[in-house]
């Protein structure tokens, strides 16, 4: 029989978890989708947050986005990418999580999401929350219980 981690883990907030903001690439609003390509290509996320000049979380940008934004009928218009603003096209609509917020939370959201971005009460943009993260916290918690 398979034992699981005890609720206490569950029930841990995630703050010590999360990666700093400062680590954590982005772009701002205002920025084109010719520079989000660009960061998105160097850096080799899959989609990275679109921050205000405040810190603030405004959404999600993904190459996928970019690329469906220039589809033309037969042809992709990459000149277009400078005129294009992240805004236009970035996604707004995903959960966030707040650094108060338990594992138990994190864990249901991740299986549908690769990373959580974490929002404070005023909308600040604090980092994110990863899957390997709490994958490798799953893991270490399970091994113990077996030691
Ligand atoms: P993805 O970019 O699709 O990355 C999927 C997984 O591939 C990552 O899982 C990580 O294990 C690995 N990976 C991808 N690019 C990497 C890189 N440049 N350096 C090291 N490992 C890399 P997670 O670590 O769980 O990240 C989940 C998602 O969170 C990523 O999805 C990405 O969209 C975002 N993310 C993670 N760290 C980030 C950061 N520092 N800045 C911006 N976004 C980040």
């Amino acid at each position: 029989m398979i034992s699981l981690p005890n609720r206490d883990f569950l029930e841990a907030k995630i703050e010590d978890f999360i990666i700093s903001s400062e680590k954590v690439a982005h772009v701002q609003i205002g920025n084109s989708a010719e520079h989000a390509l660009l960061v998105l290509t160097k850096t080799g996320y899959s989609a990275i947050p679109v921050l205000d000049l405040k810190y603030r979380f405004r959404g999600l940008i993904n190459a996928q986005r970019i690329t469906d934004a220039i589809l033309g009928l037969d042809h992709i218009e990459y000149e277009r990418l400078p005129d294009l603003k992240v805004e236009d096209i970035m996604e707004t609509d995903m959960p966030l999580i707040r650094p108060d917020d338990r594992f138990q939370k994190a864990l249901d959201l991740l299986i549908d999401q690769n990373f959580l971005c974490v929002v404070d009460d005023a909308g600040m943009f604090t980092g994110i929350l990863t899957r390997r993260v709490m994958l490798k916290q799953l893991k270490k918690r399970l091994y113990q219980l077996h030691d």
